[in-house]
């Protein structure tokens, strides 16, 4: 059987077979992809109200890839209070917005109590308010810092009111590459068993990849067929989000940047490959609102959101500071010929537009 018949009969590739999808044309992989979007979720393409905020970016890591920590390059440090952050929260429910996404650097300065009597400020004043809180970086940066096991920093989040984990920090599994992008960082392994701790609690979280930079098109593929057998033991993954990499303002020294074909491609193969994850992002914010709407016929059938507000892309040059207008956004998913539906932070439907 070829890779094609293999894909058709939704008979799983292995390692080599993944990485040969690479060297089929465009169209073909998106053909692919589209079917087996369609089989899952039609045209209907999927988005949430958010808003994300950063309540510090002073950090104990240094990513060569990231231009938001305060740093040579960017030396403006700044911590939220928890009145901002809560005066933020008051805004958002008033206006009817249903998630939160609580991204921080790693920051030594604040204390583990910092972190958890915001979340139980927000849940307190809103409990209705998704609390989509620390990626599994700053676990391990929790854990480090004030001598708990991962099992604890979870235990705590819960009992504080975070609802599910973002995807962030999950980088490019490759050790190799890893430790050239992000020495010092959540090794792969902690990445995965920290999700895999959160998943065995009855709760979910979203995985992304970051690519375009120093990566080769292998090192995309080990890091899906990783994500693939944890989600096959835990079934805890929501959502998979490839974040295409911003080049101004960072150590990361990339000379070739990756073109909008490879990012389809990529798309569409992350489709293919991971089969027991229902939800594949393209997320805007890095890949531009146009290609993302083009995501759609690659297997795309997650837009993100209207996000308002967003630190860490924005910074290495990413259009996103401040967000889309939700009626545009819907207008732009429906003249792409999809069916813009309003989801909360699990999927539920909450209005087809
Ligand atoms: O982990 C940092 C990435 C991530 C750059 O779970 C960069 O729903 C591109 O994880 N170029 C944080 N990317 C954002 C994130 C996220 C975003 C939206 C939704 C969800 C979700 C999660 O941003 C970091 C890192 O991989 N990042 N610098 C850069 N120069």
């Amino acid at each position: 059987m070829t890779v094609i018949e293999k894909v058709q009969h939704n008979i799983r590739l292995d390692f080599d077979e993944a990485v040969s999808l690479y060297d089929l044309d465009l169209f073909t992989l998106g053909e692919l992809a589209d079917k087996k979007r369609q089989a899952l979720h039609g045209k209907k393409t999927f988005f949430n109200i958010n808003r994300h905020i950063n309540p510090t970016n002073v950090c104990k890591d240094v990513c060569k890839f990231c231009a938001y920590s305060a740093s040579r390059k960017n030396p403006n440090p700044y911590t939220m209070s928890h009145e901002e952050i809560l005066t933020i929260c008051d805004d958002i429910v008033s206006r009817g917005i249903s998630e939160v996404h609580i991204v921080s650097a790693h920051n030594p300065d604040t204390g583990l109590q910092w972190y958890l009597d915001v979340f139980r400020k927000i849940k307190e004043r809103h409990p209705q308010l998704h609390i989509k809180a620390l990626t599994a970086a700053e676990v391990h940066f929790l854990a480090e810092e004030y001598n708990k096991s991962y099992d604890e920093i979870l235990d705590l989040m819960i009992s504080n009111g975070v609802d599910s984990m973002p995807g962030g920090g999950a980088e490019i599994f490759d050790e190799t590459v890893r430790d050239y992008i992000c020495k010092g960082k959540v090794t792969s392994q902690q990445w995965l068993d920290i999700h895999q701790k959160w998943h065995e609690r009855g709760m979910k979280s979203n995985v992304t990849m970051l690519f375009g930079h120093v990566e080769e098109r292998s090192h995309r593929i080990d890091h899906m067929m990783r994500i693939r057998d944890l989600q096959d033991t835990t079934g805890g993954f929501n959502c998979f989000i490839p974040l295409v990499y911003q080049s101004e303002n960072n150590f990361l020294n990339v000379k070739e940047y990756i073109t909008a074909h490879e990012i389809l491609k990529t798309m569409a193969i992350s489709r293919i490959i991971l089969d027991n994850l229902l939800n594949l992002k393209a997320y805007w914010v890095t890949s531009t609102v146009s290609l993302a709407l083009v995501a759609q016929e690659f297997g795309a059938n997650d837009l993100d959101g209207t996000i308002e507000k967003e630190s860490i892309n924005s910074a290495a040059g990413a259009k996103s500071a401040h967000g889309v207008q939700l009626d545009e956004y819907v207008k732009l998913i429906k003249n792409s010929g999809f069916e813009p539906i309003e989801r909360d932070s699990l999927y539920n439907v909450i209005k087809e537009w």
